[in-house]
């Protein structure tokens, strides 16, 4: 049975990922620290602050504590700055589909991101009022693969985890929602991780995994 669905954001529902990792190039640039092209994929869902140790390790460098916050200080400008010019256009194709099969299904939607950028991006994106819950990066203390966004988010929906699907783009969110004992829908590289119940191309294609195959015998039944 499915309660719920439990949407990532940065990378499943917006094209934000793209943003992120923009982001990180140009204030890799600006400070001389080299940003390698599997860096991007190595932050997914990873909050703003671990990132920026991760990308500065990655590139070699080791900042203080107090460098590593004006790094990920100055990303979060860059990034910001990127996403003034978001738009509908920005959302994934596929999405607005699959939210509205959810509705007519009458089965809760929610958001858990580690952003603290998520609600600015729902309400340029014209996605806000899909959700029943929104569980963003000022919500929390622990970041994914750690599963406390997504335990607030089902508990705030009042459904129970293993009853619900969690849509991830990254490593570290199937972990989390693994960890929980969530299902886990997953795109892109995710997809290939282990545990994952529901590997999709493009977004609607949980419509027809989530739908019940009616059998033959029914089929008659119906008619
Ligand atoms: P911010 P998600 C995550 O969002 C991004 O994937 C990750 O790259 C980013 O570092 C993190 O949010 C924090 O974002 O700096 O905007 O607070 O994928 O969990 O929706
Ligand atoms: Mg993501």
């Amino acid at each position: 049975m499915i309660e719920a669905v439990i949407f990532d954001l940065d990378g499943v529902l917006t094209r934000s990922d793209r943003y992120h990792t923009a982001a990180w190039r140009k204030t890799c640039a600006q400070w001389g620290i080299p940003f390698g092209d599997g860096t991007g994929d190595l932050v997914r869902g990873v909050s703003r602050l671990e990132s920026a140790r991760i990308v500065a390790a990655q590139g070699g460098v080791e900042l203080t504590a107090d460098q590593l916050a004006a790094f990920a200080e100055e990303k979060n400008r860059n990034y910001v700055s990127l996403l003034t010019g978001m738009t509908r256009e920005d959302v994934i194709p596929g999405v607005v589909e699959l939210l509205a099969w959810l509705r007519t299904q009458n089965i809760p939607a929610a958001v858990a991101s580690s952003s603290k950028n998520a609600p600015l991006i729902l309400e340029k994106t014209g996605l806000k009022g899909y959700f029943t819950v929104i569980v963003d990066g000022s919500q929390i203390t622990r970041s994914k693969p750690d599963p406390q966004v997504f335990q607030k988010a089902a508990d705030a929906l009042g459904v129970g985890y293993a009853n619900c699907v969690v849509v991830e783009d990254a490593v570290s969110g199937v972990q989390a929602a693994l960890a929980l004992g969530c299902q886990v829908a997953a795109v892109g590289r995710a997809a290939q991780s282990e545990g994952v119940t529901y590997p999709l191309k493009k977004p609607d294609d949980l419509i027809r995994q989530l739908s019940v195959p009616v059998s033959p015998d029914q089929e008659r039944k119906l008619h």
